[in-house]
């Protein structure tokens, strides 16, 4: 009796040494396979993490808010179609650089992919690759003075731009003024503010934030830049990351979170139908 309950503990104590044994064996398979699943298919420079450049002062597209977090429409947008590729929230990290930096980074791998209202042109897709569009409206000029409503009524006066932008590419084409060039969005409105320049182009939804919050400053020239929708911006040949941005994207279009996202950062703004849920 004594000897066969001797025997049976050996037993239960054996079976638990097997069992742990097995657990910790599964245990390495396991790791194992999730390193092979894991093979980085998006060619990411951390397969675990999504590596963003993007703009801290381009509002309501993408800016840092109080608490220095990334927030705005292509932001939220953003990490909503990463999501649908597996990545939470904080394995999609965001960091703020010059305008003019972000396309020559992520072609020379400093960033998996840039985000910021970043229209698609055929110029830039020589250096990096676009997803799907996700949006599409005007380039604009912020004045105190309602007369900069043209491209004649800027002769003799300076107007801003954010370096490298389409809306650089259009004024020294188009604008008879004085071009002067900014980092970003915060030192041209600085300099805007204190009369050192005299208008400065930006993009519609940010120019419309400006004013909103600057009683003197309007919007008084709008042009379309529908030709040149925004895009999610890849290393050029990096069509794995790319094909699946877009169906993510895709799918955020299908189910209703771009038009939400639309609505809670770009109120009162037309959305195009095909980026709209189709029933
Ligand atoms: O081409 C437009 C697009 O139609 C939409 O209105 C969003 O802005 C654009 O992509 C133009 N954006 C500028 C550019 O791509 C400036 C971007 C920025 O300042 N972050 O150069």
């Amino acid at each position: 009796m004594q000897k066969n309950l001797e025997r049976r503990k050996f037993v239960k104590c054996s079976l638990t040494l097997i069992v742990a044994a097995a657990a910790v064996l599964l245990g390495a398979r396991g790791n194992a396979t999730f390193a092979l699943a894991d093979d980085n298919p998006y060619n990411l420079i951390d397969p675990k993490v999504i590596s963003v450049g993007t703009m801290g002062d381009a509002r309501p597209y993408v800016f840092t808010d109080a608490d220095g977090n990334f927030t705005g429409f292509d932001a939220e947008l953003f990490r909503d179609v990463a999501g649908r590729l597996g990545f939470q929230a904080e394995q999609v990290v965001f960091t703020g650089q010059d305008f003019a930096a972000l396309l020559p980074s992520v072609a020379s791998g400093r960033f998996d992919v840039a985000v910021a209202a970043i229209g698609t042109t055929e110029a830039r897709k020589k250096t990096v690759d676009f997803s799907d569009g996700y949006l599409a409206g005007y380039l604009s000029i912020i004045s105190a003075d309602p007369a900069l409503s043209s491209n004649e009524s800027t002769a003799g006066k300076r107007i801003g731009v954010i370096q490298g932008t389409l809306q650089e590419i259009y004024a020294e084409k188009n604008l008879k003024g004085d071009i002067v060039k900014f980092p970003d969005n915060n030192s041209a409105v600085a300099a805007l503010n204190n009369g050192t320049i005299d208008g400065h182009f930006t993009d519609y939804e940010s120019a419309k934030q400006y004013v909103e919050r600057y009683s003197n400053l309007k919007i008084t020239m709008n042009v379309p830049s529908f030709d040149a929708p925004a895009g999610f911006v890849v290393k050029k040949g990096n069509d794995a990351f790319r094909e699946a941005l877009n169906k993510a994207l895709r799918a955020a279009m299908e189910d209703g979170t771009w038009k939400r996202l639309h609505e809670k950062w770009f109120p009162g703004t037309p959305m195009p139908a095909e980026y709209l849920p189709k029933s």
